[in-house]
């Protein structure tokens, strides 16, 4: 009974695993984890709608506090996964800090502008180019995500396999 229900519960991580990048990546939404002492990533780009959260992942308190007062998490403890989001609409460079650990070097930066904007696809430059347009035309998250997404979640589920069929075996 235990083992099924382990296989049913692997399962359905997989269909997880498969299923939720896609929905993490049409949301555009992006983690950066606050670590001891520092964002990471520390500076990111993102298109204009993201939400962004900083997820606790160190021992120490952190904050993640806008110097243009945008946002303040507030201290989010040590040790929790206690996490902060905010969602940034308006294009432009919006720095900001750990409160304690400013003088660490704790900041960072997010970067709002829209990758497939009017401006670039109306240049000559990047109509002539055939990259430039299939850049401008996928409206999605960049590349180099897709692929962290893709390769963890085939990491995870070949992991997943090997599990389900070790527990076959021992029947
Ligand atoms: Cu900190």
């Amino acid at each position: 009974m235990a083992k099924r229900l382990l296989r049913l519960t692997a399962l359905w991580l997989m269909a997880f695993l498969v299923f939720a990048p896609a929905a993490w990546a049409q949301g555009q939404d992006v983690t950066v984890r606050m670590e001891d002492n520092f964002f990471a990533p520390a500076d990111i780009t993102v298109e204009p709608g993201t939400t962004v959260t900083w997820v606790q992942s160190g021992n120490n308190g952190h904050t993640t506090t806008s110097y243009d007062g945008l946002w303040d998490s507030g201290m989010i403890a040590g040790g929790s996964d206690g996490s902060f989001s905010f969602t940034f609409d308006e294009p432009g460079t919006f720095e900001y800090f750990c409160i304690p650990h400013e003088q660490l070097g704790m900041v960072g930066t997010v970067t709002v502008a829209s990758t497939a904007s009017p401006t670039s696809t109306a240049s000559p430059t990047a109509t002539a180019s055939p990259t430039a347009t299939a850049l401008a035309d996928t409206g999605g998250p960049p590349v180099p995500l897709l692929v962290t997404l893709a390769a963890t979640a085939t990491l995870a589920v070949s992991g997943l396999v090997a599990l389900v069929l070790r527990g076959r075996s021992a029947d």
